[in-house]
């Protein structure tokens, strides 16, 4: 068992009060513009904008630190319309035939249907594939822990990180989503969390109108 290592913690900044009051607030402000937005433009998005996103969500913390994600960035258009071509036919499956009424009630008012075209016309799809285990040096299985919450978490990173560089980003999560760890070529212990659709949203995009729960439903101080 290896020995715990400290070392000084270098990277905390602690802010005068005032300006703590103020960064909360900003940043409060600034991620209440988010949108979760469905319909993409083409513009290219340069890649090193993706590469710090990405920096971030590896930045996240994890069960054990063991970091059980990995992100695969796709922009070959080749790859993106076989995704297209994939997850349209399991989201035909589920809403027609496969989702509950009460389910499909529930999404109605975001509108959404069997149709992705976003998932061709965005610039970046990120893959998030979960590691529930990983194979060792020597081919045994270890487990990794709190691997949901993890990955939601780093995914959670993601999409503020990419909120802040002044993109939109897309959660979907087509279901069975096994088609992409052939596509993409992912082993069989990684199984696909989500796909993060980027880039800038579409000049006539529209959002549904829906709001978030109030505070007295949503938190608790005690
Ligand atoms: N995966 C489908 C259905 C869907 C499910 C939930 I829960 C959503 O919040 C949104 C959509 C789709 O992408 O259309």
């Amino acid at each position: 068992m290896p020995a715990p290592c400290f070392v000084p913690l270098t990277t905390y900044r602690e802010f005068p009060a005032q300006e703590m009051v103020s960064r909360a607030t900003s940043f409060r402000d600034e991620m209440l513009r988010r949108r979760t937005v469905r319909q993409f433009s083409s513009r290219p998005v340069p890649r090193g904008v993706i590469e710090d996103c990405l920096c971030v969500a590896r930045s996240a913390p994890s069960g054990a630190n063991k970091q059980p994600w990995h992100f695969v960035v796709v922009s070959d258009a080749e790859l993106k319309a076989r995704i297209r071509v994939a997850a349209e036919a399991e989201e035909r499956r589920f809403y027609h035939g496969r989702a509950p009424k009460e389910w499909l009630d529930a999404l109605a008012p975001l509108g959404t249907d069997e149709n992705k075209p976003y998932l061709e016309v965005a610039p970046y799809l990120i893959v998030i594939f979960a590691q529930h285990y990983e194979i060792s040096k020597a081919g045994r299985k270890m487990k990794n822990y709190y691997v949901t919450e993890s990955v939601g978490i780093a995914t959670g990173m993601l999409i503020s990180a990419i909120h802040m560089a002044g993109l939109v980003a897309l959660t979907h999560t087509p279901s069975p989503m096994g088609f992409l760890n052939q596509i993409l070529g992912r082993p069989a212990q990684e199984k696909p969390f989500l796909i993060l659709v980027v880039g800038y949203p579409d000049e006539e995009a529209r959002v549904p109108d829906i709001s978030k729960k109030p505070s007295e439903e949503a938190l608790t101080f005690m």
